[in-house]
């Protein structure tokens, strides 16, 4: 089943002449079992109009989600996978999970 969903846009297991592509901005979920339990990282993340950004989900139990407070994007990320999105509009942007609103760190993606 987990080979469906590898898609390996991360490239973690690629060696350095296979994997020639730049690394662009990341944003982590992590279930880290703390307060709150899950996590984006890092809570501040700066990308460019039209770049983009992988969310990599490593909690092998839930789906999360990148959802911007004004709705700009919706990005759904099943377990252990990566998804990638581009924002097409600069700003400044709250984000939080659809599934677990009050679990995760306040995050916010700034579009340059
Ligand atoms: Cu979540």
């Amino acid at each position: 089943m987990a080979a469906i969903a590898l898609v390996s846009q991360t490239g973690a297991l690629a060696t350095p002449a296979i994997n020639v592509q730049e690394a662009g901005p990341t944003i982590t979920i992590e279930n880290t079992g703390g307060d709150p339990p899950y996590s984006f990282a890092p809570a501040q993340l700066d990308a460019t109009v039209g770049q983009a950004i992988t969310v990599t989900n490593n909690d092998a139990n839930g789906v999360h989600s990148v959802t911007a407070t004004d709705k700009t994007f919706n990005v759904d990320v099943p377990p252990k996978s990566s998804v990638t999105f581009k924002v097409s509009k600069a700003g400044k942007y709250d984000y939080a999970c659809q599934y677990h609103s009050d679990a995760h760190n306040a995050a916010t993606l700034n579009v340059s």
